[in-house]
């Protein structure tokens, strides 16, 4: 009687924790993994906290360094690290050592069990090269690339291959137990806009929407990668939800829901703010209504020229919104007044410490005391 009992419990144990599926929390990838749908509902169990700062290349280097292990710009500053850490994979459908900023997917294997280990969170952007002529990710020569890399289309081996390169990166995050570390990844991103290969005007509707159902079926189905989150992020230009959802690839394909948005030098005070208020609004409903997590997945102002920025134009954007994370773009080392995070001497590092300080603003030390992801 007993054992009947306990076989009977663990089967309503097994049937209610299925595979992609925990309390609250369904991801789009039925199969993912026990850790990505934990992921997942940790992700919403921090939005009811606050918004999560993020910075592109956090750890791989910043103003004045490259890559000396633990160093981060945002910690320099604050004395703690973002809690959203972006990398990009362009260059891995080649395989190449290095992606197109020149850092190493050897590092970023390293960086993506550090953050996991501190209760981080991982998103990965894809400035993939064109797979029709062989130019870069912004070359926008020809409109029929993404119809020929759908399935029967001319390029679509060639496709293949690259989607076999990048899954063979993706399913290589694991930690030291072999466990597949979940991360969020955002392909085809800016897809409102046309300077990508895959953007508005270089393909249809149909084909941006196929492109994606085959890229989720390839990696999840084909192979097998199960530790994925996908976003879905168009860049600033959204009028209303219709536009916003024209190419959407449907509820059983994203995660998350986002947009990027930039402050441009000379644009009028306080546009930023109001844009990006405007299409949060936007963005969180139709989010909300599909059960998604929502996110302003870019953001920044290059070089950060004002010095209240962080608290004067940024927080008043984005804190009337449940949003999981803003993220902000690289430092780069390399290239003389690129950089989107303050770093320390900075005009804007005092006003920086005080939007770390908001009660609402979830760094590092914010997320690991939640210990939501893992
Ligand atoms: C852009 C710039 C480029 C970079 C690209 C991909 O916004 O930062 O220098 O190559 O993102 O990271």
């Amino acid at each position: 009687m007993r054992n009947i009992i306990v076989f009977g419990l663990g089967f309503l144990l097994m049937t209610a924790c299925k595979s992609g599926q925990q309390e609250g929390a369904t991801t789009a990838d039925p199969e993912a993994t026990a850790e990505t749908v934990k992921m997942l509902a940790g992700l919403k169990a921090a939005a009811e906290k606050g918004i999560m700062f993020g910075h592109q290349d956090d750890l791989a280097y910043g103003i004045g360094w490259v890559y000396p292990a633990g160093e981060s710009d945002v910690k320099r500053v604050t004395g703690d690290y973002p809690a959203v850490y972006g990398m990009d994979l362009g260059k891995i459908e080649h395989r190449a050592p290095v992606n197109l900023d020149s850092v190493p997917f050897e590092h970023m294997r390293i960086f993506v069990r550090e953050i996991w280990a501190r209760g981080g969170v991982t998103t990965f952007s894809w400035h993939s090269d064109n797979p029709l002529t062989g130019g870069s990710t912004w070359d926008i020569s020809s409109d029929r690339v993404v119809a020929s890399v759908l399935p029967g289309g001319g390029n679509h081996d060639r496709y293949r291959q690259w989607l076999d390169n990048l899954a063979g990166f993706l399913a290589s995050l694991t930690d030291d137990d072999g466990t597949a570390i979940p991360v969020i990844f955002r392909p085809y991103h800016e897809h409102t806009g046309s300077w990508f290969w895959w953007g508005e005007k270089l393909c249809t509707a149909e084909d941006f929407i196929a492109l994606w159902r085959f890229t989720f079926d390839y990696l999840c189905k084909e192979k097998g990668v199960h530790n994925l989150l996908f976003a879905y992020s168009s860049s600033g230009d959204i009028e209303d939800r219709d536009y916003y959802l024209e190419r959407y690839p449907g509820d059983g394909y994203v995660d998350l829901m986002g947009f990027d948005y930039y402050q441009m030098a000379g644009a009028a005070e306080g546009s930023f703010t109001e844009a990006v208020d405007r299409v949060l609004g936007i963005i969180t409903e139709v989010a909300a209504e599909r059960g998604k997590l929502a996110a302003l997945t870019e953001a920044g102002y290059e070089g950060i020229p004002d010095p209240e920025w962080w608290t004067g134009t940024l927080w008043p954007a984005v804190k009337n919104h449940k949003i999981s994370y803003l993220l902000v773009w690289r430092n780069a080392h390399n290239r003389p007044g690129h950089f989107y995070a303050p770093h320390p001497g900075h005009v804007s590092a005092d006003d920086f410490i005080g939007f770390y300080n908001l009660p609402e603003t979830l760094f590092q030390a914010d997320v690991t005391e939640l210990g939501a992801f893992r």
